[in-house]
């Protein structure tokens, strides 16, 4: 019997240089197309997992720059299933940042599944256990350990957002 097919839409959030287009490059090997789309300042990339029920097809939307306008924010997350929301280990601020990031992206779309990333694993850490513990208590979410350099952890956390998504559990 041939899977069922769903197409779900995820978006990457986070602060400037926290490895959000490099987790993407990491992770997907077909590309959907390399045109920008210019006028929201995004890019999209395509990558299917094939879960044992469904083959779950993810566009992963990348925002492009930091300074888009936050007015443009809501047309980058409009449609959204599922979001990841990206820190840097080595830099505590944007862990800080990432129930703003929370709160700006639900506001939009509602209670969608979110998985929170601490990025640059490869590197000496520099989030205390006190932040970790305020930052994942606040979202009720736990927190997945990744680095888009060496791979560890990327491909787990994409698709632990595409089961969330597909269970569609804010
Ligand atoms: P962004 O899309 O969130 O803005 P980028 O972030 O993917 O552009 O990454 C910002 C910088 O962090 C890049 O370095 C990139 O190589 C680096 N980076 C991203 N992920 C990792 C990681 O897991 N480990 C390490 N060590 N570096 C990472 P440059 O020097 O190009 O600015
Ligand atoms: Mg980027």
């Amino acid at each position: 019997m041939e899977k069922k097919k769903i197409i779900r839409k995820v978006c990457l959030l986070g602060d400037g240089g926290v490895g959000k287009t490099s987790l993407i490059s990491r992770y997907v090997l077909d590309c959907f197309s390399d045109e920008y789309i210019v006028s929201f300042g995004t890019k999209v990339s395509k990558k299917v997992i094939d879960f044992d029920d469904v083959q779950l097809t993810l566009m992963i939307w990348d925002i492009l720059g930091q300074n888009v306008n936050r007015s443009l924010h809501a047309a980058y997350y409009s449609g959204a299933n599922g979001a990841l929301l990206v820190c840097d280990s080595t830099r505590p601020e944007t862990l800080q940042h990432l129930p703003e990031w929370a709160e700006d992206f639900r506001k939009v779309v509602g209670p969608r599944p979110i998985v929170l990333l601490a990025n640059k694993a490869d590197l000496e850490s520099r989030l205390s256990a006190g932040l970790l513990g305020e930052v994942t208590g606040r979202l009720e979410q736990d927190i997945g350990f990744t680095s888009a350099r060496t791979g560890e952890g990327v491909q787990a956390a994409f698709e632990g957002l595409g089961r969330r998504v597909l269970e569609g559990k804010g």
